[in-house]
């Protein structure tokens, strides 16, 4: 039977992590799929194979029908906020640390909204996408992450008249323009880039991998499917990151 982890590739890619002077490591819903998170695109337990993405996950839905996308979110980050980070997610924030404590740099990119990594102790994070437990008010733009947990009423008004929206960035809409400078900046000087659980179809953030293998960075890519930029990988792992990453920490750690 073949091994689900090649050893000798394993090695040689946690060497180049433990070597790397600027690390950056993407991250999709892959990497909380084993804390019971759904991803979005797996076609049996991805959310959107269960639900419609156009009638729940865009800004024309919440102005038709803002009761129904503000319960869909709320139910959402009452699920995450009873889920616990993983072994992938707290791999990472020990990787973060080894590398950080020799003086290198390490940058976390996710494009996740569940903040696993921030409960998992990772610290240089920037979130592209959001986050499901900041709710934005529709007149000022202020953002709460204190609200109820289930918000009393559905949609629910701010103080200043308008409502509040869940802090995500839905398509169409532009990414926080500070996170997107500092993802742009990490991936156009790392050495070592990793590209975790994320189908890669997704962009500005997909497009992070190909500025890092532009200026000649070495791709680590762990995902148990194929993705568009598998090509771009030096080290391509099709496994679970919750197993790998463990993996890849004890031999960094080690080095
Ligand atoms: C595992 C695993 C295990 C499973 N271990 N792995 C350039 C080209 C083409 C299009 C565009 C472009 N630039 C912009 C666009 C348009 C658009 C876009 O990208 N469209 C493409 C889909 C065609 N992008 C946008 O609209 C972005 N905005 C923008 O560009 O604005 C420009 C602008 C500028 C100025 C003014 C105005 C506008 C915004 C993108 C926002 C994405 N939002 C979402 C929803 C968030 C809200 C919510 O949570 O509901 O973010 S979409 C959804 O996809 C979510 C995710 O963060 C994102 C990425 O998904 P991810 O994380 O990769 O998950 P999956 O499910 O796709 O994949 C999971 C993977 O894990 C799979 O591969 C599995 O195999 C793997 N896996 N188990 C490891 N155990």
């Amino acid at each position: 039977m073949t091994p689900r982890i090649d050893e000798a590739a394993s090695r040689e890619a946690a060497e180049a992590l433990a070597g790397a002077r600027s690390v950056v490591a993407l991250t999709g819903a892959g990497v909380s799929a084993e804390s019971g998170v759904p991803t979005f695109r797996d076609a049996m337990t991805g959310l959107w194979a269960r639900f419609d993405a156009q009638r729940l996950a865009t800004r024309e839905a919440f102005e038709r029908d803002p009761a129904l996308v503000s319960r869909w979110y709320d139910e959402r980050r009452m699920r995450c906020a009873g889920c616990v980070p993983n072994a992938g997610h707290s791999a990472l924030s020990s990787i973060e640390r080894a590398i950080t404590a020799r003086g290198r740099s390490f940058t976390l990119l996710t494009q996740n909204v569940d903040r696993l990594h921030r409960r998992a102790g990772s610290e240089r994070i920037v979130e592209l996408h959001g986050s499901l437990f900041a709710w934005r008010c529709t007149a000022t733009g202020k953002e709460r992450d204190d609200l109820p947990m289930p918000l009393p009423c559905y949609p629910m008004p701010s103080e200043a008249g308008g409502l509040y929206r869940p802090g995500v960035v839905w398509f169409g809409e532009a990414l926080p323009a500070e996170a997107v400078r500092r993802a742009s900046l990490a991936a156009a000087s790392c050495d070592l880039f990793l590209t975790i659980g994320t189908s890669s179809v997704v962009y500005p953030a997909a497009g992070f991998v190909e500025t890092a293998a532009s200026v000649g960075a070495r791709i680590i890519e762990i995902n148990p499917h194929p993705t568009p930029l598998s090509h771009l990988a030096t080290w391509r792992f099709a496994a679970p990151s919750g197993e790998l990453l463990p993996q890849l920490c004890a031999r960094v750690c080690l080095e």
